[in-house]
């Protein structure tokens, strides 16, 4: 579907102003739109997953710990597909507003991709560095975004996610080094000119959601608040549009429809997408912070 056509459904949450910003400018900040008792149940779902973590002592395929985790202080930089781990945060992303809120942006026919929940603990929770996200999943067409929803407060020294306006339309930049290895981030001399001196930083009381388009240029910074950040992420796309490498998170819950119908054709763009190391040989995909902090040494994983 294109933006017109889309814009053409009545809209379910979103206004059409809001809409509109959206296309034009590659991302959207919806505030307190999610209702209390939706949050009094994420939230109870953040310290379940926590507390799960806390005897971890090394990342794994769930819990990606940042250095220095310990039971009695617990660091967790994210939690990968939170909705499969558990029931509640998979309801919510299945049957929510929020499912209303991407069929707004995609259309009536709506995909889930997968869910991460990010922390940005106190006192130097870790950047994310600037990237795209359509690089990582290459699609047929780029109907692909993720809604972010603040489980707390988000204030400027929170290091929040920051957005380049319009680089929606932009190119999409290359996620290797020089050395072809994979850093899942964009290399500084591609970043000369990007535009990061309009970068928007996306605050917002607890309950608002931010959505940003699968080609938007995004990153936050180091949160050396004394507030944690702690935001939902959940990636959907249009029903027709299909992945044509293997998908980074995959779960069983992926590419389960979510509103509307599966789709019978495929929409293809033409606009070309770089290619990702193939996430299914070697140590497959790894959170985007393993990748960016250059944790592991086997960078690639068809090198692993
Ligand atoms: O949590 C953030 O600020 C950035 C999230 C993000 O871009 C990612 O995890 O890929």
């Amino acid at each position: 579907m294109t933006p017109e056509d889309i814009l053409s459904h009545p809209p379910r949450v979103l206004t059409q102003a809001q809409r509109e910003h959206f296309f034009r400018e590659g991302y959207v900040l919806a505030e307190s739109v999610i209702p209390e008792t939706w949050l009094a149940r994420l939230r109870a779902a953040r310290d379940e997953l926590v507390e799960r973590s806390r005897h971890l002592t090394d990342t794994d395929s769930v819990f990606d710990l940042e250095p220095g985790h310990r039971p009695e202080a617990p660091r967790l930089r994210r939690v990968t597909n939170p909705s499969v781990q558990n029931p509640d945060v998979w309801e919510f992303a299945s049957q929510s507003i929020l499912a209303d809120i991407v069929a707004d942006l995609v259309g009536p026919n709506v995909k889930f991709l997968d869910t991460m929940l990010n922390f940005k603990w106190p006192g130097g929770g870790e950047e994310v560095k600037w990237h795209q996200d359509v690089p990582y999943f290459p699609h047929t067409n780029y109907a692909l975004l993720t809604a972010g929803v603040f489980l707390e407060d988000v204030g400027p020294e929170q290091a929040p996610m920051a957005v380049v306006p319009g680089s929606h339309e932009g190119p999409i930049h290359d996620l290797y080094d020089e050395n072809g290895d994979w850093t899942g981030t964009i290399a500084d001399m591609a970043l000369a000119g990007a535009g990061l001196e309009k970068a928007v930083h996306l605050t917002g009381p607890a309950g608002s959601v931010q959505v940003h388009s699968c080609r938007t240029l995004h990153g936050s910074a180091r949160n050396d608040s004394d507030k944690g950040r702690p935001v939902l992420l959940a990636t959907y796309s249009a029903a027709d549009a299909f992945p044509y490498v293997p998908y980074p998170a995959w779960s069983e819950q992926t590419f389960t429809i979510v509103r509307g119908e599966p789709a019978r054709m495929a929409h293809l763009d033409p606009r070309p997408c770089p290619i990702p190391p193939n996430w299914r040989l070697g140590k497959g995909y790894q959170s985007i912070f393993t990748w960016q902090q250059r944790e592991d040494t086997a960078r690639r994983p068809d090198r692993a």
